[in-house]
């Protein structure tokens, strides 16, 4: 098996994820990129890494790297994964994939062009009990798929003195709570009914209009504590609701929220077939709810060995050995550099760029949507 060599660009705590979610998988790790190098090198020296680079262009140089993570805010994601695909990297890139669908488009373009492997990190679908639903979908014990309805609720924006760089449109984009959070619940829906969204009908809220942005660094999920701030007007959305139809007439709604009190990070998705209903929570990501109409219901506690051959494989303990949210990078990252070592095996299981430019697709279409108070088709 070819030795493939990754970095990581971005330190802050999804970057932290990837790193350990690399070493677990045994991908040898050539260094890190920080948004400074003083940083790059702190992050260098507590995770024990080769190297801190002091650039992008310094790791894209690097004869010793085949595959870059790219873990930084939103707007760098264009600059930075076109820079490496041109430099003959494989690229890992969070979500969003970038700002806008010409930039996704773009990319796509440029992978192909140098002939490089692009996944974009949607690794919630990568929790074992949603490859279950996706096998118990897919050999058809639920049936038609004929609604599917839930969301992602947060509450770690909830005050108006919490901050975070994705409130910025210039850092995060001109839609935040559906672009963080919702593109991983539409992923989720999308993949796991297999069924595209045709139309779009969406209502978005800035439920904080004014907030106090501190005046240091905030890290996702950090509390602001008290610290000196300005005063700054949000336009991003901190709530939304979104109708969606689906191909074959499946139905759906989503709430997303980042001021739910109380919720954390609450993924929630519930699927009503013609034969049977599957429903799943991130908060108890080792259960799987499987309801029926003319016997008792079942609760399937995540085991490998009573799991569905193809997701087994994505179980990494036996029973009764829960497995959360560090694993599903992990089993992303399993999928992808099986992959990227062997493309041959068609199609990528994994979230592709073109997965990534979808999800910016439609979230053009429910930002076009919110603002002129109507139904969107999708092309
Ligand atoms: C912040 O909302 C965040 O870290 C997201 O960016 C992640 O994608 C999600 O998995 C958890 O919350």
């Amino acid at each position: 098996m070819t030795e493939l060599r990754a970095a990581v660009i971005g330190a802050g705590f999804v970057g932290r994820a990837h790193i350990e979610a690399l070493r677990r998988l045994g991908v040898p790790l050539a260094g890190v990129v920080g948004s400074s190098p003083e940083r790059a090198e702190a992050t260098r020296s507590s995770l024990n890494l080769p190297r801190a680079y002091r650039s992008v262009q310094e790791l894209a140089s690097d004869p010793e790297v085949d595959v870059v993570h790219i873990c930084t805010p939103n707007h760098l994601h264009f600059e930075q994964a076109s820079a490496l695909l041109r430099a003959g990297k494989h690229v890992m890139c969070e979500k969003p994939l970038a700002m806008d669908t010409q930039q996704s488009t773009t990319l796509m373009d440029l992978a192909q062009k140098h002939g490089r492997i692009g996944g974009v990190t949607y690794n919630l679908r990568y929790y074992p009990l949603c490859q279950e639903a996706r096998a118990i979908i897919q050999r058809g014990a639920i049936g038609e798929p004929r609604l599917v309805h839930g969301g992602f609720l947060q509450d770690w924006l909830f005050y108006p003195n919490d901050w975070n760089w994705r409130l910025e449109t210039e850092l995060g984009g001109d839609l935040r709570a559906v672009s963080d959070i919702g593109t991983h619940w539409l992923d989720l829906a999308t993949w796991l009914t297999g069924r595209k969204i045709t139309e779009v009908c969406a209502d978005l809220a800035t439920v904080i209009p004014v907030r106090k942005r501190p005046r240091g660094r905030v890290e996702t999920f950090q509390k602001a504590g008290e610290v000196a701030s300005d005063d700054v007007k949000i336009v991003t959305d901190d709530y939304a609701s979104v109708l969606l139809r689906f191909e074959n007439n499946l139905r759906g709604v989503m709430t997303v929220s980042q001021v739910s009190a109380g919720r954390k990070a609450f993924l929630e998705f519930e699927i009503n077939g013609s034969e049977g209903s599957l429903a799943w929570n991130s908060e108890s990501p080792n259960r799987l709810w499987i309801g029926h109409r003319n016997q008792a219901n079942q609760e399937l506690l995540k085991d490998p060995a009573l799991m569905s051959p193809t997701a087994r494989r994505y179980s990494a303990y036996p029973g009764g050995h829960t497995e959360g949210y560090p694993d599903t990078f992990l089993q992303l990252f399993k999928d992808f550099y099986a992959y990227v070592r062997n493309p041959s095996t068609q199609p990528p299981s994994f979230p592709t760029f073109q997965t990534g430019h979808e999800e910016l697709v439609l979230c053009e279409a429910i930002a076009r949507s919110a603002r002129e108070r109507q139904w969107q088709r999708l092309a």
